[in-house]
């Protein structure tokens, strides 16, 4: 089972009730129990709900007596641990996933079979905790499957939004929000445990006090805070592949202090003491939809820091045995800082040293260097983060003494190291000066960490040599790399059983654990049988989507066509505009007569991305496309080999239905900007091809899967650098390509928008004037590549041989293998012994 471990059956300790043995028969019962005692109904009066509930809580009891005798094996053993701290999450429906966890998937279906209940059906009831927002929160989540799959001590902390992700709606093709009301139904996957809550201050002062006479008089800081509120711990089961490990997820809820209520009665204002709660509550109320683009709120600020006070209290008092010499913190746990959002857990660490363990100010820092790790995902510079000064002030007065405290240290080795360079003084400092005055978490973050990490050779590459080049120059050793990965459970095993079954026919099913023996299949992309076994499990997803999109949207998708696939948040620098000016293209071609129909290869475009709330020219994108696809749907000659589909609020769930039926991966980001991308893996590992740019984890995808069996196009990076540094132009492209000046200019002319010319204006205006992201300069190439693309969908069997290439060699994407380089390069845990 390639380097999975597993987890100690026996412990001396611990009385522990057995789960039930897995039987049909037994899960009947069990089932039964749920739904009768726990549920509170009978099966003839049973919801869909009530029967979705029940079977969630049946599966929980075989996985429950492995969760407790990992959280005790933990506690008796007192290995390290990694405590990952991501302010996402995106789990996606956990039925499945612990279905397949406990091996019950079988036997599952039987049981309630014999009950005259579908399986399916039930999984359909499941409302997926989306608390992400993408890319960062869906690796967050496949880690800590990864970490227990490999019997990993880790607990993965984070915040119960009460609203996950906004629920994208179409109206007219415009992107509308709806509350995602997650937990109406209740959730049964969570365990809350009210009286481990956790108290956290915010606001107040910072009073100084002496403390000695005389030549030994210190001077120590005392925060007094202006209010407080509660923590309460929900814990989630994170179960690891059929290894008896169940580690845990703990994400906390804000509630008022009861004294805070208290107080407030004792005044007689019941309406204010309602209030108070309201107000309390409101920090764990919403995820804020922005990705890559902070906003600088408050609020946002009180959610960073109310998870991270909370997550160090419980590792300290809950996990650490009583008396535990905090000196030692290094040896027990490493803090891993999943971006900027819990780096507020720096100076909280430091408060809790100095101010209520006593240690001297560099004990207390040696100790915080050794806890902390820090991964950057990002290259843009509006994307990290920084918090002005007098808000961070008035919210963590302490904190914010103790970062200006930080910084002086910091900024005097910089000093001593440069010769004084008051220029790289001012670059490096972790309080920048203009526009105001405000703390650059990355920089913080880069300072306190023992190692900083990027997410792909190339991201980490450009962190080195540009965005935190001053700090490499300081501190090479605390650079390192670790490409992003996925987990082959979810996104293989769970997503795609059709492959699944192919590929365990092959070679066995040892490559989930251990994805690297997907290579064992590279001899059998020569095998025509093989091949043809391939293409009708990838037709057989395609009908399987279809269904769920005519179900899901009313969306008539064919199943006959390539299906070319883009699905990620919307943002301007990963392109959504580039595919849309194809589209665009070939529906110009036929209409225009240019193109034949029977030069066309069809094909169905797909869609799906959320753009954040606030974010007009997102906004605008979003719009274009629907409109694009309800001219291109509705034309007589072009529908019949273009297609455009975009279902709306695409999540993982429907990620889990798309990515299996893709052939053709869309991963077109202007070079440099995005940092790794996770969906590019997705797609490689069900044996879609890649059309994409030198950016990213695609870099590597290419290097593993041969440029073959790959479509690359574009600018590289230090060309797209050489490029804006002479100064860009994208008008020149416009005048000079008569192909995109048509593009174009169908848009402008209100082609899409019933004749109107406002509607899409800001777009083409965008392009022809800044074009931030060389949207212009990469079009033909794109085309160029388009070209290719569709030559090679021409023979189907070298396709679906560079499909099955794409997916032999994608076995080094598996999140297992990130979670391998994070223990070898950074955080040096080990496996519970089994
Ligand atoms: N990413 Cl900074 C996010 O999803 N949200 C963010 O706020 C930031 C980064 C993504 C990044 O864009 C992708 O390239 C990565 O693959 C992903 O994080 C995980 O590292």
């Amino acid at each position: 089972r390639g380097r999975v471990g597993s987890v100690t059956r026996v412990t001396e300790s611990t009385p522990l009730i057995a789960s039930p043995e897995p039987s049909v028969e037994g899960f009947v019962r069990e089932y039964l129990r749920e739904l009768n005692f726990t549920q509170g109904t009978v099966l003839e009066r049973a919801s869909t709900n009530d029967k979705y509930l029940a079977l969630a809580r049946t599966v929980r009891h075989y996985l429950m007596a492995s969760w407790m005798r990992t959280t005790s094996e933990h506690l008796r053993t007192q290995p390290k641990a990694v405590a990952y701290l991501s302010a996402e999450y995106l789990l996606g429906r956990q039925l499945d996933n612990a279905l397949i966890a406990a091996d019950l998937t079988d036997i599952a279906s039987e049981a309630l079979a014999s009950l005259g209940i579908d399986v399916a059906e039930l999984r359909e009831a499941e409302v997926e905790p989306g608390l992400g927002n993408g890319g960062l929160g869906r690796l967050a989540a496949c880690f800590i499957d990864s970490l227990a799959t490999m019997a990993i001590p880790a607990i993965g902390y984070g915040i119960r939004y009460e609203y996950g992700i906004f629920r994208q709606k179409f109206e007219d093709g415009w992107q509308v929000e709806k509350p995602d009301r997650w937990l109406d139904n209740g959730s049964p996957w969570e365990f809350a445990h009210p009286e481990h809550e956790v108290t956290v201050s915010f606001g107040g002062h910072v009073e100084t006090v002496s403390e000695g006479e005389g030549a030994d008089a210190v001077e120590t800081s005392r925060w007094v805070p202006g209010w407080e509120v509660l923590g309460v711990p929900y814990n989630y089961m994170v179960p690891g592949y059929r290894n008896g490990c169940v580690n845990t997820l703990r994400l906390w809820s804000a509630r008022a202090t009861h004294a805070f209520n208290l107080e407030t009665f004792n005044y007689g204002d019941y309406a204010e003491a309602v209030r108070a709660q309201t107000f309390a509550e409101n920090i764990s109320k919403v995820l804020y939809p922005e990705d890559s683009t902070p906003q600088g709120k408050e609020l946002r600020l009180q959610q960073q820091y109310f998870f991270v006070a909370c997550s160090l209290r419980d590792f300290i008092d809950q996990l650490l045995p009583q008396g535990f010499d905090l000196h030692r913190l290094p040896e027990r746990v490493c803090f891993q800082l999943n971006d900027t959002h819990p780096v507020i857990a720096v100076p909280e660490l430091m408060r809790i040293l100095v101010d209520e363990e006593g240690f001297a100010w560099d004990e207390a820092w040696e100790v915080t260097q050794g806890c902390f790790a820090y991964t950057c995902h990002t290259l843009l510079p509006e994307a990290l983060e920084v918090w002005p000064v007098d808000l961070l002030g008035r919210l963590l007065p302490r904190h914010l003494e103790i970062i200006y405290r930080i910084n002086d240290e910091f900024l005097e080795e910089v000093r001593e190291a440069s010769g004084d360079d008051a220029v790289l003084v001012r670059r490096m400092s972790i309080i920048a000066e203009h526009p105001g005055r405000a703390v650059r978490m990355a920089h913080l973050a880069t300072v306190a960490a023992t190692k900083v990490n990027g997410v792909a050779e190339l991201h980490s590459q450009l962190l080195r040599d540009k965005v935190l080049a001053d700090f490499a120059r300081l501190w090479p050793e605390k650079f390192t790399n670790v490409t992003n990965g996925v987990t082959p459970r979810r996104f293989v095993r769970m997503a795609n059983p059709r492959l699944s079954e192919l590929i365990t026919e092959a070679i066995g099913d040892g490559w989930v654990t251990d994805l690297d023996r997907l290579r064992e299949l590279e001899p059998l992309a020569d095998d025509p049988e093989f091949r043809r076994r391939f293409r009708e499990v990838k037709s057989a997803n395609k009908e399987r989507l279809a269904d769920f999109l005519a179900r899901r949207d009313g969306i008539e998708v064919p199943v006959d066509t390539m299906l070319d696939v883009m699905v990620k948040r919307l943002h301007e620098y990963k392109r959504q505009t580039l595919q849309i000016l194809h589209v665009i293209t070939l529906y110009d071609g036929i209409v225009s007569g240019r193109l034949a129909l029977e030069d066309v290869v069809p094909r169905t475009v797909v869609f799906g991305a959320k753009a954040a709330p606030g974010y007009a020219m997102a906004k605008q994108i979003i719009g274009l496309i629907n409109h694009v696809a309800a001219v291109v749907n509705n034309h007589p000659e072009v529908s019949r080999v273009l297609r455009v589909a975009f279902p709306a609020n695409y999540n993982v769930t429907v990620a889990e239905t798309l990515i299996p039926a893709a052939d053709l991966s869309e991963q077109i980001s202007l070079a440099g900007k995005e940092a790794s991308g996770t969906g590019n893996m997705k797609f490689a590992l069900n044996g879609a091809l890649t059309i994409g740019t030198d950016d990213g984890a695609n870099v590597e995808i290419r290097q593993l899967v041969g440029d073959d069996h790959f479509f690359l196009f574009g600018l590289t990076e230090p060309e797209a650098a050489a490029v804006a540094e002479a100064g860009y132009r994208p008008a020149t492209y416009y005048e000079e390509n008569a192909t995109l000046r048509r593009a174009l200019d169908l848009i402008a002319r209100g082609e899409f928008s019933g004749g109107d010319r406002q509607t899409f204006e800001p777009i083409v205006s965008n392009l022809l004037g800044e074009d931030r992201f060389m949207v212009l300069a990469d079009y033909q190439s794109y085309l160029d590549a388009q070209q290719r693309v569709e030559a090679a969908y021409r023979d189907p069997d070298a396709w679906s041989r560079s499909a099955v290439l794409n997916v032999a060699r994608s076995g080094f994407f598996s999140s297992d293998r990130s979670m391998r380089d994070y223990l070898d390069r950074i955080w040096h845990a080990e496996p519970l012994e089994s």
